[in-house]
């Protein structure tokens, strides 16, 4: 497997071929076709004479680079496709999935929303991937899951890029009231128990002003437009997807009660009037709060409090 030749390879160090075949047990030669492989996946790999191999660039979504640093024991097997209809209807069409698969495209020629809303994933640019689990929970806490992975994401992100992403409710990653990123979370429970979630991410990271079509430019925005920096996807999804493992223990050990600080602190929908609109219901109101269910706590005008679990919400102010 190439992805454990790479694990040796380090950008700026030269590593030995003899130091690399001795570890994994293999021949030189057979180290030898790995690099020839890597290489032809677009990494910039030098042979340095009677050193070794010297990495000196990755390609910015690298699928080896994922597995290879990819710690913890959460995620089992990372998919990569170059192009599917959507991540997500992948993983639901995959018999014998198993929890613990992430699926990563480089695009997708119908990437959805929720209610079967578009997702614009142009190819080269952007993250799209959905993770498999099993989470120990009731069909009617899959909020929730949205609520972990939007605050596992909007961390990873604010760390790696510095910007300041926030979370509107339900499930929006957002700079500066632009959207920045999305989750969808769908679920095949039986009455007790979710026995499946997929949850889709997507995330415009080198996405330019050319790639949003012109009834988005005013709303959505990437890493690359807010930074005027490109970003390397796998660095991207390495952080988010162990930051989701982080908080998906916190979460099975502590309770759910252990997302609620971050979540508060990173909402930009807490406190703020708002509407909501669920199907033809429309609701206005002020957002109180965001309980432990992932589940928006709106007081309306008449007084009355409102527990709102899916809906789009807009701010008035
Ligand atoms: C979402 O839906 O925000 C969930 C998006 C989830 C996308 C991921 S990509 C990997 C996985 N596979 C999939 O097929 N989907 C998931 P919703 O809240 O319904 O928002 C959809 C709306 O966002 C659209 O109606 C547009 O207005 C807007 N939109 C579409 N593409 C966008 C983009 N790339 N960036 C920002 N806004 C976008």
């Amino acid at each position: 497997m190439s992805w454990r030749v790479l694990k040796f390879l380090k950008e700026g160090t030269t590593v030995s071929g003899e130091e690399i075949s001795a570890s994994l047990g293999i021949s030189r030669s057979a180290v030898w076709k790995k690099i020839t492989l890597l290489r032809k996946k677009g990494y910039v790999i030098h042979a340095v004479s009677s050193q070794g191999y010297l990495l000196q660039a990755s390609p910015d979504l690298a699928v080896e680079q994922i597995i290879a640093q990819i710690q913890g024991d959460v995620w089992k097997t990372v998919l990569y496709f170059p192009s599917v209809d959507s991540t997500n209807e992948v993983a639901a069409s995959m018999k014998d999935i198993l929890p613990g698969t992430v699926i990563i495209a480089d695009s997708q020629t119908r990437g959805r929303g929720r209610l079967g809303r578009r997702w614009i994933s142009p190819s080269g640019r952007n993250i799209y991937l959905s993770m498999i689990i099993r989470p120990e929970l009731l069909p009617r806490d899959a909020p929730l899951l949205t609520v972990l992975t939007a605050v596992s994401c909007a961390h990873a992100l604010r760390r790696l890029s510095g910007l300041p992403l926030l979370i509107k409710w339900p499930n929006d990653l957002t700079v500066q009231g632009r959207k920045i990123g999305g989750i969808l979370t769908e679920t095949r429970s039986d009455p007790d128990h979710i026995q499946q979630a997929i949850i889709g991410v997507g995330i415009n990271v080198n996405m330019t002003r050319d790639d949003i079509p012109d009834d988005l430019r005013e709303t959505a925005t990437s890493l690359v437009l807010e930074t005027g920096s490109p970003f390397q996807r796998t660095h991207l999804i390495v952080g988010m997807l162990s930051e989701f493992e982080h908080r998906y223990k916190m979460l099975v050990g502590q309770g759910r009660r252990a997302l609620l600080p971050d979540l508060r602190a990173l909402s930009s929908t807490i406190g703020r009037d708002v509407v909501v609109t669920a199907g033809t219901e429309r609701l206005s109101g002020y957002a109180e709060d965001i309980d432990d269910d992932g589940i928006l706590i709106l007081r309306l005008a008449s007084g009355e409090r409102r527990r709102v679990s899916v809906g789009d919400l807009n701010m008035v102010r």
